[in-house]
C-alpha cells in the first residue's frame, strides 16, 4: 500500500469487504462554493451516500497524508480554510512532500481514488476545454487524467463556462466513454442539455456498473464519465445562464484571471451575478450525482 496513504477506519474495512464506496472531492469545499454553503456540500453528500447504502471517502491532503474519508473535523477545515491550495496532478509531490494540506481537484482524486482501490467518484462538473483555449491553450488536467487512470466519474457533465464541443473531442481523442445517465444528451451543468450527444444512453444503475465492469474486464485502463443531468426542478434559464456566463467571463478577461484560478473565480461570479441562484443549482446537481454515483457503486458490487 502506498505509504502516503492514511484511510478512516470505515473506509478500509467497507473496501476490503468489497462494499461500495464513493470518493468525494475537497477543491469543490474550499474552492467550488462559499463557507458555509460549501461545509453543507461535504456534508449533505456524504449523508445521501450513506442514505443510500454505501461509504462516502471524502479525500484530500491533510499534513502531507492523503486521508481516504476525511474526518468531520478535516471537512470543515478545508471549508473553512479557503486559501488551502488547488491541487493538481503535477501539485501533488511539492505539497506532499512539505507536510502541507491540499484540495484534490477531479484530476487529483481520481487519482488517489485508484491508488485507494475505489472505483466511482462523484463530483459536480468536470474540466475541460476553457472557451478561448485556441489562444489560452487552457485545457483542465481532469481531461488527462480521465485518461490515465481507471476509476468511474459520476458528474453533471462539463460546467456549462467551457467549451463542451471541444471538451467532446478531447475525451474522445483520450478515449474516454461517455455515459448519459437516462438521458441522451451531454449535460452542462446547470442546463441539462448543451445540445451535445452522449455515446451510450444508460437507464438503470446495473446498466451503467455493468459498462464499468466489462470495460475493466477488457483491460481499458482509461476513466468513463458517467453524466447526469442536473433534475428538471432544479435546472437553470439557458438564455439567462449564458448571460451571466459571457458577463462572467469578460470580468476575468478584464481581470486578467487565469490559470487554476478561472474556475473558482467563474463560479464565485456566478453565485453574485445570480443572485444564489447558480449556487442552488449547483448544490441539487452536486447531491443528484451523490445518490446516483451511491446506485451505482452499490449495483457493482452486486454484479456477476
Ligand atoms: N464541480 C463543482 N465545483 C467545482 C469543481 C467541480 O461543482 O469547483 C472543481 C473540480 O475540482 C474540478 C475543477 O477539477 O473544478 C476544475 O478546475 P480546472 O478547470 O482549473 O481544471
Ligand atoms: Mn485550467
Amino acid at each position: 500500500m502506498n505509504k502516503y496513504l492514511e484511510f478512516n477506519p470505515e473506509v478500509k474495512s467497507a473496501l476490503d469487504a468489497g462494499k461500495p464506496v464513493v470518493a468525494l472531492e475537497t477543491t469543490i469545499i474550499s474552492h467550488g462554493f462559499n463557507y458555509p454553503e460549501n461545509l453543507e456540500c461535504g456534508r449533505t453528500c456524504e449523508a445521501i451516500i450513506r442514505e443510500e447504502g454505501a461509504v462516502p471517502a471524502t479525500i484530500g491532503i491533510v499534513n502531507g497524508k492523503i486521508k481516504i474519508g476525511c474526518s468531520d473535523e478535516e471537512i470543515q477545515h478545508f471549508a473553512t480554510h479557503r486559501d488551502t491550495p488547488k491541487c493538481s496532478r503535477r501539485d501533488l509531490a511539492a505539497i506532499i512532500a512539505r507536510g502541507s494540506w491540499g484540495a484534490g481537484t477531479v484530476a487529483t482524486t481520481m487519482y488517489f481514488a485508484h491508488l485507494a482501490g475505489i472505483k466511482f467518484f462523484c463530483t459536480g462538473g468536470i474540466g475541460g476545454v476553457h472557451r478561448g483555449a485556441e489562444e489560452s491553450m487552457d485545457i483542465s488536467a481532469d481531461l488527462e487524467e480521465l485518461h490515465e487512470t481507471s476509476v468511474a466519474v459520476v458528474c453533471a457533465g462539463a460546467k456549462s463556462i467551457l467549451n463542451i464541443p471541444l471538451t467532446l473531442e478531447r475525451l474522445e481523442t483520450l478515449g474516454v466513454t461517455v455515459l448519459g445517465f437516462q438521458s441522451d444528451k451531454f449535460p452542462a451543468f446547470y442546463i441539462r442539455d448543451s445540445g451535445c450527444g452522449v455515446d451510450y444512453r444508460v437507464d438503470t444503475a446495473e446498466e451503467a456498473a455493468k459498462i464499468v465492469k466489462t470495460k475493466d474486464e477488457l483491460e481499458i485502463h482509461n476513466g468513463i464519465l458517467i453524466t447526469v443531468p442536473i433534475p428538471e426542478k432544479d435546472e437553470m434559464d439557458k438564455k439567462f445562464m449564458d448571460d451571466n456566463i459571457n458577463a462572467a467571463l469578460a470580468e476575468a478577461k478584464k481581470q486578467g484571471i487565469r490559470g487554476k484560478a478561472t474556475t473558482p473565480f467563474l463560479l464565485a461570479y456566478l453565485h453574485d451575478s445570480t443572485g444564489g441562484k447558480s449556487v442552488a443549482a449547483n448544490k441539487a446537481l452536486v447531491f443528484n450525482n451523490a445518490r446516483t454515483a451511491a446506485r451505482i457503486a452499490k449495483a457493482y458490487c452486486n454484479l456477476k
